[in-house]
């Protein structure tokens, strides 16, 4: 687990386990695995699931109404978009977008690393979907 690597305390193996163990489920299968430690590349499936932002467009419509997330510089986020026509989703700062159409939401992963304010919006119509806020 990288979590580990980054905690300097010398008993840590149960303690983050319990705490992952609330938080995940692939908690008691790693320890159970008698193959030693893990390369980095497994250290995503240890990794806190990404926290999803979910705004429906429809006409001038954005549900939930538009307001401010607050979120902590590293949170992994997962913005999912519907909308009833063909849209492009936008998150400033980061410069990551993505299309929606009906019946296909845009969906945007990323690891929120960097401070600030930033809005999400939509570039046809020109909707502020919500802020994230980042520290
Ligand atoms: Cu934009």
């Amino acid at each position: 687990m990288i979590v580990q690597l980054l905690v300097p305390r010398p008993i840590r193996t149960p303690v983050l386990c319990a705490v992952a163990a609330t938080l995940l489920t692939g908690c008691a299968a790693e320890e159970a695995d008698p193959s030693g430690p893990r390369p980095t590349s497994r250290a995503g499936a240890s990794a806190p699931a990404a926290r999803e932002l979910r705004v429906a467009v429809t006409g001038d419509e954005v549900t939930p109404p538009p307001g401010r997330h607050a979120v902590r510089v590293g949170e992994r986020l997962r913005i999912v978009v519907t909308a009833d026509r063909t849209e492009e989703v936008h998150v400033h700062g980061y410069d990551l977008a993505d299309r929606a159409a009906p019946g296909r939401p845009a969906a945007i992963d990323f690891v929120a690393d960097r401070p600030g304010l930033y809005e999400v919006e939509t570039h046809g119509s020109h909707l502020v979907l919500f802020q994230l806020a980042v520290r």
